[in-house]
């Protein structure tokens, strides 16, 4: 079972714009999803998930309230060169990165002599290993330990020394540079369940976001060297980039929905960055969205890709699960179209599913149950 909440962590180096994007998201998130607990404590904040599918059935519904799923950002501050070695708190800050589902890495792609780098120049190629080496080496030291555990008992048990094998290829790939997400894990059930156990940070999906001037905006940073670097790094290990300018995103934050479409237009850019993360995460981690519409809530719940009906309907209860018959089930886009759910049952697109059925994102749901 998926959890309701995706957390993303934002790591990076010092000064390269961490803060700066997580307040925007957290501030955006604050003014667009009116959520009551936007900023958990100084460091986590809940941000909205864009999704114009739920404003336009809470408008057909005139529903009272309108809800859109939600992914958790925490800002990890304090990464730097001998984290893994517990400089600068670092293995407390390490220990936080090892809690979330994926993670947003900043890189420094502004020059701006008024903000020092640590490094004392702008090189984002080196900035990455820099964390990545941190990473690796935390990882390391997590597959030492268990190696440890394992190798006593493994020359007398058959499944220990399989899991041994697994730790040595693993460990090897690591000092070889690489992150654990580009290994090839056996195609063979223990050696998958073994390597999820060991929740490598190297092994979560990342997302490198360029943190360009404001003049690099407009053309998706491509005229911008430094992102070139960052884009060469990503590829090799099947990441994505995306280029945001935190600066700009925290003045957005601060503007009313009018105001915002105008500067963005301005800027020539049809949605702010924030935006394009947030869509850009949900997808990264395998998500996607079934909706509920009624006069009370139109509402967006969060799933994994190949949720089957009575696990989506867990989401909303668990006596949706529990007593799960059936499920009525409508594109949202056939059902705007249609203009009422009655009008599009008339029409028979008001499809009625059982418990193999696999939940589609922009599904809207109502459940059948009995407890
Ligand atoms: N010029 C410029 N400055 C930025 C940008 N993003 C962040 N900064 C500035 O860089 C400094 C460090 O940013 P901060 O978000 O605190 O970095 P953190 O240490 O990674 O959390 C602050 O003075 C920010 O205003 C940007 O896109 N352009
Ligand atoms: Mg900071």
């Amino acid at each position: 079972m998926g959890k309701d909440k995706m957390k993303l962590g934002i790591v990076g180096l010092p000064n390269v714009g961490k803060s700066t994007l997580f307040n925007s998201l957290t501030k955006a998130g604050a003014e667009s999803a009116n959520y009551p607990f936007c900023t958990i404590d100084p460091n986590v904040g809940i941000v909205a998930v864009p999704d114009e599918r739920i404003k336009a059935l809470g408008e057909m519904y005139h529903s009272k309230k309108v809800t859109p799923a939600v992914i958790e950002f925490v800002d990890i501050a304090g990464l730097v060169k001998g984290a893994s070695k517990g400089e600068g708190l670092g293995n407390q800050f390490l220990a936080n990165i090892r809690e979330v589902d994926a993670i947003v890495h900043v890189v420094r792609c502004f020059e701006d002599t008024n903000i020092v780098h640590v490094d004392g120049s702008i090189d984002p190629a080196r900035d990455i290993e820099t964390i990545n080496l941190e990473l690796v080496f935390s990882d390391i030291e997590i597959l030492d330990r268990r190696i440890a555990k394992v190798a006593k008992q493994a020359r007398m048990d058959k499944k220990l020394a399989k899991e041994l094998e697994l730790l040595e290829a693993v460990k090897k790939h690591l000092e070889d540079g690489k992150m654990a997400r580009t290994f090839e894990v056996p195609d063979d059930e223990d050696a998958q369940d073994w390597f999820l156990s060991y929740n490598l940070l190297t092994a979560k999906p990342t997302i490198y976001a360029a943190n360009v001037a404001e003049n690099d905006l407009a053309d998706d940073g491509n005229s911008n060297a430094y992102v070139a670097a960052v884009r060469g790094m990503a590829k090799e290990e099947g990441s994505e980039v995306f280029v945001i300018c935190a600066q700009i995103e925290q003045e957005i934050a601060e503007l009313d929905d009018d105001e915002k479409a105008m500067f963005l237009e301005e800027l020539g850019l049809k949605e702010s960055g924030l935006e394009k993360l947030i869509k850009a995460s949900y997808s990264l981690l395998g998500l996607i969205s079934y909706l509920t519409a009624g006069e009370d809530e139109c509402r967006a719940w969060t799933i994994i890709k190949g949720t089957k009906a009575p696990q989506a309907a867990g989401k909303i209860h668990s006596d949706f699960e529990r007593g799960f018959i059936r499920a009525e089930v409508v594109n949202y886009q056939d059902l705007l179209d249609c203009g009422s759910l009655s009008a599009a049952k008339d029409k028979g697109i008001v499809g009625l599913e059982g418990k193999e059925y696999v939940v589609k994102d922009g599904d809207v749901i109502l459940f059948r149950f009995n407890v």
